[in-house]
């Protein structure tokens, strides 16, 4: 993470200064550049009278009110964007692609990043399960690249052709539209039971990777396996993926829930709030490199998306630097009208013929045209490259250039044979052999569906292991059919006996049959989480639990510590405004939040100062106790200083303690030090618990929260 102010110094922005409209300042116009002096009343026959047509304003208004939608996106409907840029560390890559953006850490690219969910309609929750889309277009000085890829480094199909029959399974049922951005329900799980090569990417699905506490602690995958292009035209096969800096972490499925009420906009919220704060999110960009003559040295094929590379077998080796430091201005403008396109290379990188990948290739300028209504939506200040666009492609809704010249054509005299094609910098398409007979079939080596999804059972720790557990019984919990939820259990036995005995148990189910025992145990360990978890605790959102009597003293020395390491601290109380402080020198406490406004699910930890009075009123406070007991419910780091400490031991989550003793024991830190004597080390062992952002090993099953 990137500290700072917004960087908007980059071609890009420059070219966007010239879209932007101040609309705070001015006068109110028609879309012609006409003053209007009156908007409340349509002109009319006298004051009660019909309404004249004349009444251009009126009609203008209207007219454009009625057209402001257009389609949303068929899948990746909700989303949130962000300007940033890129630069490439070193210019190591050079040896392997042309590609400029990637291999010379002079130049700073400008990107614009899209998170989304897939499922869900753009007005739907964003802590549903589901995976997310990380799409990049870095406007590089050689055209745009868009690198269109998810947090998933697996897919649910192998071949494009499918994608239609997939989505129609995890989207709303067709004949009620029910149940919204929600992967549990029968069709989905009746595609699954049917079609065995969904496994790994469900796997992921009902991992905690499916519930992303921000989108700035996901990983992202460029899925496919792609081609960078040497100057010599050799091609060498690339698995993108970016890290982020503030590690990968994941909300709880119950949290996930209640967000969905609380706050829909969670994770567009905290992506928006900490760019606004100067927090700038940065993801590490690495490349898993495969020579071409090692192609086929893998148990599964490269061109299979639903197949991964354990990095343990080919390192991801770090490529550059992603910093998103700039939110959009205008959601509709940018975010909305951003169109990303598989097929959008620079010269220096290629396709592979992945055809899941292949298809993509058609799908997304074709579902553009629809979406942004006609073929010259790459003119959109969003989407416009930072390089020259000159061809000669004319005519067609929303033509906004103006293009000059007689000669509408290659070849031509007329204009001088211009625009010249280029004999330097052009993208030039891997000259790869082909050969074969067409054949509507699959490659052989494609069908083997369960190693994979084992391999990725066997990675996780203990809390993730029971998380997929918890998410299967959940979704095929509220499957209604019995026999599709069995079929899935048959596979999950393919899959692990183990992870299938516990799934049925959760259902009621007889464990099945293991019909052949895998010998294989290959394990990832970077497929856990765990293993990227990131360090320290910037932007970790504290909730300060405070009422009359708070001890301000305190809080200030704990408050400094943890805001000079990042976090965020929010006080909240029964009622907004401020508390008087302890004692009676007049002193108030402002509260940042009432807590009828928010519930601790939004918080990554809970912090109770002392005070006595104060923690008198918080014991006697019934939202005020739920939320610290639910917070520890969901393994998250709870501290109390003064009486602070003595209402964790009210309510039960800390043993008694000595006087003045720092104990951290479960995660919950606690002194009975007030005021100026509260020791550094109470805010240390806090931010240490927060640092590992959940305690795991707490039991919390009996926790009436
Ligand atoms: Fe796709 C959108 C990612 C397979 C067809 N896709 C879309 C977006 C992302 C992905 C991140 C949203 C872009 C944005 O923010 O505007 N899609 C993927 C990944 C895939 C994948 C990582 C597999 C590796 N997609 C895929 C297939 C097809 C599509 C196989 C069709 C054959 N995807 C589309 C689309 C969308 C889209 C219909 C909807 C809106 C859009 O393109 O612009 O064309």
């Amino acid at each position: 993470m990137v500290t700072g102010t917004a960087g908007d110094s980059n071609d890009k922005q420059r070219q966007l200064d010239s879209a932007r409209v101040d609309r705070e300042q001015g006068y109110l116009t028609t879309q012609q550049g006409v003053r209007v002096d009156s908007t409340d009343d349509a002109v009319k026959v006298g004051e009660r009278g019909p309404t004249l047509l004349e009444d251009f304003h009126a009609r203008e208004k209207i007219t454009h009110f009625d057209h402001e939608r257009i389609p949303e996106r068929v899948v990746h409907a909700r989303g949130a964007g962000a300007y940033g840029h890129f630069r490439p560390y070193a210019d190591w890559l050079g040896r392997f692609t042309t590609a400029r953006f990637l291999t010379d850490p002079t130049v700073r690219t400008p990107v614009f990043v899209r998170f989304s969910t897939v499922a869900g309609s753009r007005g739907s929750a964003d802590t549903v399960r589901d995976v997310r889309g990380f799409a990049t277009k870095f406007y590089t000085t050689e055209g745009n690249y868009d690198l269109v890829g998810n947090n998933f480094p697996v897919f649910f199909i192998q071949d494009g052709i499918k994608f239609p029959d997939f989505v129609h399974a995890v989207k709303p049922e067709p004949h009620n539209e029910i149940p919204q951005a929600a992967s549990a329900h029968d069709t989905l799980w009746d595609f699954v039971g049917l079609q065995p090569e969904t496994l790994h990417a469900i796997m992921w699905l009902m991992s905690d990777r499916a519930l992303p506490r921000s989108y700035r602690m996901m990983q992202g995958f460029g899925v496919h396996t792609f081609r960078l292009i040497d100057a010599d035209g050799q091609g060498t096969f690339v698995k993108f993926h970016w890290k982020p800096k503030l590690g990968v972490h994941s909300l709880l499925w119950d949290e996930c829930q209640q967000i969905a009420g609380h706050d829909p906009d969670f994770n567009r919220r905290d992506l928006w709030d900490n760019i606004a704060a100067g927090q700038f999110p940065e993801w590490e960009l690495g490349v898993q490199l495969i020579p071409e003559h090692r192609e086929f040295d893998f148990d599964f094929d490269l061109l299979d998306a639903t197949k991964l590379i354990p990095e343990e077998q080919i390192p991801v080796r770090p490529v550059g630097s992603m910093v998103l430091d700039r939110n959009p201005d205008n959601f509709f403008a940018e975010t909305e009208q951003v169109a990303f396109h598989t097929a959008n290379l620079v010269p220096g990188i290629d396709f592979t013929d992945d055809p899941l990948l292949q298809l993509r290739n058609f799908s997304y300028l074709d579902t553009q045209l629809i979406r942004l209504g006609g073929p010259n939506f790459a003119q959109l200040p969003i989407n416009r490259p930072v390089t020259d666009v000159r061809n000669h492609q004319q005519d067609g809704y929303g033509q906004h250039t103006i293009p000059r010249g007689q000669a509408a054509y290659t070849k031509n005299a007329i204009g001088g044979g211009c625009p010249a094609l280029a004999e330097e910098g052009a993208f030039r398409h891997y000259p790869e052999p082909l050969y074969g007979a067409s054949v509507r079939a699959r490659a052989e080596k494609f069908r083997e569906y369960y190693r994979q999804p084992r391999m990725f059972w066997r990675s996780m720790s203990e809390p993730e292991a029971d998380h997929i557990v918890a998410a299967f019984a959940f979704e095929l919990g509220k499957v209604t059919r019995p026999v599709i939820r069995a079929r899935v259990v048959e596979h999950l036995a393919r899959i692990d006996a183990d992870l299938a005995g516990r799934v049925a148990t959760e259902l009621g189910l007889p464990a099945p049959a293991v019909r052949d025992k895998p010998t294989d145990a290959t394990m990832s360990p970077a497929l856990s989480q765990l293993s990227v978890s990131g360090e320290g605790i910037a932007t970790r959102k504290i909730a300060v639990l405070i009422a009359g009597g708070v001890d301000a003293e305190g809080l200030r020395r704990v408050r400094a510590q943890l805001t000079a390491r990042g976090a965020v601290l929010e006080t909240l109380a029964a009622h907004g405004g401020s508390v008087p402080a302890q004692g009676s020198d007049g002193e108030t406490v402002t509260v940042d939040r009432s807590l009828a406004t928010v519930s601790s699910v939004l918080y990554d930890g809970v912090l109770v100062p002392g005070g006595r009075a104060a923690v008198d009123a918080l014991s006697g406070d019934g939202p005020a106790v739920h939320f610290v007991l639910e917070a520890f419910k969901h393994a998250k780091p709870i501290g109390g200083f003064g009486a602070g400490a003595a209402l964790l031991r009210v309510v039960g989550l800390t043993p008694e303690l000595p006087d003045a003793e720092l104990s951290a024991t479960n995660g919950v830190v606690v002194t009975s030090a007030f005021g100026r004597d509260v020791p550094g080390r109470f805010a240390d062992a806090f931010a240490e618990v927060l640092a590992h952002h959940r305690v795991w090993r707490r039991a919390t099953h009996a926790v009436p929260a």
